[in-house]
């Protein structure tokens, strides 16, 4: 079947009637190019009237019990779960992803609801010892505002879920525009979320608005004054751009803006386990996750024997059509991503002792896909192109000598995502994962770097941009804190002993 015809056979199953509009954004599969359906977009107009509702379903639902939110996101996660096989389907044909990342990335939106939906019984603070007698202090947790949820291609339905789940039981409305590359399963995502609503009851309407359009409806998206929170994944320039045009309002913002994720093999690495792991975070969901392994430091005891167990799974490692039970590697979601990738491969070539695969690979079948072999660079030095983050899948992999040079290699990045050590030495992976080791918001011991569970917060420092989202006390990000201090005696002494007799 062609993929427009299953594409919108699922959505049918969906319930949605309105994926194949053709005047407005059209949606692509990078599987083999073609159109697969279109939705309609947003002008500047129609953008601030969902704002407006965004803000009345939000001044409704702050009322709403957190518990009695947590049994919407109940419903929801029921129904996704309900729907795992096609959203899976979905995802792999709108992003390229393989089929099993395809599902797995649906289950991650089924961890974070069953998450959210226990944490709607524990948004809790803390009481506090005042220094006052008859006195006591508390802290309240309490529903921030309109939030803005901006996602990448890579992951278009998980990080919207990590936010939308947690925002939602939290007491906040949700405006979310996906990435113009993967508009349908937004769609599918809404249209169960509706359907959950249907079946909370009386929920507000407008809960959770899709915003569909282009960079121009970002900015009026995030201009508006009703809009408390702006959660986005993406570039670290569209972050630095988020960033400021909110700062004059003191805006709060969650960033996610990628990373130059590096892993670190010392001399008593377990090997075997250290290869599988490695090529999973560098070539996995065909080296476009925020999270994908980028470079590689390899004790010089080891680095042209281990190098070469790599290069052998390089080199046999099956690219193709992500639907295929056998494939590995999906395509790049556009031509763009491959000239990009070109472009740092020529880059690095002078400074790499060798460079194995990078070169285009022809399906049949897809003529207009654009899949590549990944790309293994034995490196010199650390170069600038290794220090740049390339959406694509190059594993750049450069020796070491010492631990300490090991950690000021891996931290000279810009960004602070993800990173690893493989080593069965305690002092050596402690020392990793100390203040004085890996400067990441993750930092692994004998696992990649990619694939975090929705239970830990994620996210990392610097060109990351510091935002936490998912799991730990992330919800924290999307609420107001306030500190209550009440006075059940029948004095009024003043904090500090401070004396203000009349
Ligand atoms: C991303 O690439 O933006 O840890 C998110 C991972 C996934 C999420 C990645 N759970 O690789």
């Amino acid at each position: 079947m062609k993929l427009h015809d299953e594409t919108q056979r699922i959505l049918e199953s969906l319930s949605i009637a309105d994926g194949d509009v053709t005047q407005g954004l059209a949606a692509h599969s990078p599987i083999d190019g073609s159109r697969i359906g279109g939705v309609a977009i947003d002008d500047a107009s129609s953008t601030e009237v969902k704002i407006a509702k965004a803000h009345q379903a939000f001044c409704a639902w702050r009322s709403v019990p957190a518990p009695r939110r947590g049994e919407l996101i109940r419903l929801f996660g029921e129904a996704v779960r309900a729907h795992k096989a096609q959203l899976g389907k979905l995802v792999t044909i709108e992003s390229g992803k393989i089929l099993q990342e395809g599902l797995g990335e649906v289950q991650e939106v089924i961890d974070i609801c069953d998450f959210a939906v226990g944490l709607s019984r524990q948004l809790h603070g803390l009481t506090i010892a005042s220094e006052r007698p008859g006195h006591r202090m508390m802290e309240t947790w309490h529903p921030l505002g309109p939030t803005v949820v901006i996602t990448a291609f890579n992951f278009p339905v998980a990080v919207w879920a990590w936010n939308a789940a947690l925002a939602l039981v939290c007491g906040n409305s949700i405006l979310w525009k996906p990435s113009e590359k993967t508009p349908l399963t937004a769609l599918a995502m809404q249209a169960l979320f509706e359907q959950a609503s249907d079946a909370w009851g009386d929920s507000p309407k407008d809960l959770n608005q899709l915003v569909f359009g282009n960079r121009e409806t970002g900015r009026v998206l995030i201009e508006q004054p009703q809009v408390r929170l702006v959660s986005a994944t993406g570039s670290t320039r569209m972050g630095r751009a988020v960033a400021s045009s909110l700062a004059p309002r003191f805006v709060r913002t969650i960033l996610e803006l990628g990373g130059n994720n590096a892993a670190i093999v010392t001399p008593s690495a377990d090997l075997s386990l250290a290869e599988r792991a490695i090529l999973f975070a560098a070539v996995g969901t065909a080296g476009q996750r925020c999270t994908t392994l980028r470079r590689l430091f390899i004790h010089r005891s080891l680095y042209p024997s281990f190098l070469d167990r790599l290069k052998a799974f390089y080199e046999r490692i099956m690219v193709g059509d992500p639907m295929f039970a056998g494939t590995l590697i999906g395509p790049l979601i556009d031509a763009n991503a491959y000239a990009a990738m070109q472009s740092a491969l020529g880059q690095a070539r002078p400074d790499a002792h060798w460079i194995v695969g990078g070169e285009r690979v022809r399906i049949e079948a897809h003529a207009n896909g654009i899949y590549t072999r990944p790309a293994l660079v034995a490196m010199r030095a650390q170069t600038d192109i290794v220090l740049e983050e390339t959406f694509a899948p190059i594993l750049y992999a450069m020796p070491y000598d010492t631990l300490h040079e090991a950690i000021e290699l891996h931290n000279a990045a810009r960004h602070g995502l993800s990173s690893s050590i493989f080593s069965n030495d305690l002092r050596e992976s402690e020392w990793f994962m100390s203040g004085a080791g890996s400067d990441c918001g993750i930092a692994n011991v004998n696992i990649g770097t990619s694939g975090a569970e929705i239970g830990g917060a994620f996210g990392g420092e610097k060109d990351t941009g510091g935002g936490r989202e998912s799991g730990s006390d992330s919800w924290k990000n999307y609420m107001r804190r306030a500190t209550n201090t009440i006075n059940y005696s029948t004095q009024l002494p003043l904090a500090q002993g401070i004396r203000f007799d009349l």
